[in-house]
This record gives structure tokens, sequence and C-alpha cells, in this order.
């Protein structure tokens, strides 16, 4: 699946992540709420405590991916490369720890390429490499991920569009619709979360508050 640039804007708008542990009901029924609710992409990311493995992990990313598909929502891959390509992912999304980019837009052709980035360096390593959008975070403090980073605020994503770098970048960490829109003003293209929607009572009410704050209805 190849995207333009604009088309990877749209699809960053409001970026839902989720595996088997960021939700307490029916994880299938969450996606489609989600989905329902006007997720723009989404990620599947099987991490933590208790988290799937093998088969197992990939029975998950096919009932997720099936889902997707019925409504034409892109579904990517968090680090595992080797799950997208074997399932036909649409993209994988990639961080720091795992292989460089290069290495992964080799392994992926034009198949969609997001990777976390924390510095000018690293993102300009990133688009040199091929990637299609940047991931930056934590924006704000998360209880999500276990081994986050220490939280930036906006002050790099600022420092990102003022050095006049176009590519295509979705903020992240601790995220609701209530504090997203300083971070579209800075220059994100959209949010990406796991928590407002997945633990959120209507995921569907969540996913259209963070699509209305996104795009300034709010
Ligand atoms: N990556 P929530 S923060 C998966 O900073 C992830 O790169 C981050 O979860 C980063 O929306 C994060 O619940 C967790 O805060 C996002």
């Amino acid at each position: 699946m190849a995207v333009n640039l604009q088309e990877m804007r749209n699809l960053l708008k409001v970026y839902f992540i989720m595996g088997s542990t960021n939700c307490h009901h029916d994880p299938e029924k969450v996606l489609q709420s989600a989905i329902k609710g006007g997720i723009t992409l989404f990620q599947f990311r099987e991490k933590g405590a208790g988290c799937l493995h093998g088969k197992e992990k990939e029975s998950l990313a096919k009932k997720f991916q099936a889902i997707c598909k019925e409504s034409n929502i892109p579904f990517i891959v968090n680090d595992d490369i080797e799950l997208a390509l074997k399932i036909n992912a649409d993209g994988v999304h990639i961080g720091q720890d795992d292989e460089a980019a290069d290495v992964a837009r080799r392994k992926i052709g034009s198949k969609i390429l997001g990777v976390s980035v924390h510095s000018m360096k690293e993102a300009e390593t990133a688009i040199r490499q091929g990637s299609d959008y940047l991931g930056i975070g934590p924006i704000y403090p998360t209880s999500t991920k276990e081994d986050a980073k220490a939280v930036q605020g906006l002050t790099f994503l600022t420092e990102l569009r003022s050095a006049d770098i176009q590519i295509p970048v979705v903020g992240i960490g601790g995220i609701t619709s209530e504090n997203t829109p300083p971070i579209i003003k800075a220059g994100a293209d959209g949010v990406s979360v796991i928590s407002a929607i997945s633990q959120a009572d209507s995921p569907e009410k969540a996913a259209t508050q963070l699509y209305n704050a996104v795009n300034r209805r709010m």
C-alpha cells in the first residue's frame, strides 16, 4: 500500500493503537466501536504483561485486520515486521530499538513505514531511510508504555516544524480530546492514542471527540 503525502496526513488524524492488554472489554468490539467513531488508522501493538505470542498473537492480528479491512482502515503492525509480511499488513511502525528504518523499508517494499523519533538527528535519519511518517512522544505523561522516555511536551514537534521538515507527523503519549488542540497547532497531522479510546466507556464517542478536536471542531 503506497500512500502519498496528503493521504498519509489524513490517515494520521486519529491513529488508534491497541493490543489485548490495553482494554477491559472484548478487543474486537472496542476496535469496531472505534472505527464507528471515526478512527483513521489502526496499529496492532501487542506488548506488556500478559501479552500474546506466536499463534495466538497472529490470530488476534488477523481478527483485527479483518475488522479494519471491512471499513477500509489501514492496518499497521508494531515492531514485528515478520508478522506484518506474513499476514500482508498495510504497514509497520518501528522504534529506535528495532531494526533500522532502511532495513525495514527494504523488507516491506511500499507498505507504510512509521518510525518513533525523539531528536532532530533521529528524525533526519528516519526520513533519509524512507519512513512515511514520524511518531513523536511522549507529548504528555502516560502510564501505558512502561519504557516511555521523558515527557517532551511540544518542544521537539515545534523544533521539527520550525526546521521546515514537512514529513507527516503524529503525536503520542497521554493524549485526550481535551489536550489535542495544542498538538495540532504545533504542527502535528494527528494524534495517536491507546487508552483514550481503548479504556473509554464508549470507544466510539472517544474516537469522534478526538476526530473533532484534530479538525478543530471543539
Ligand atoms: N509510545 P496512551 S507513548 C505506545 O512516547 C507509546 O513513543 C509512546 O498510550 C512514545 O495513549 C505510548 O494510553 C503510549 O498514553 C501511548
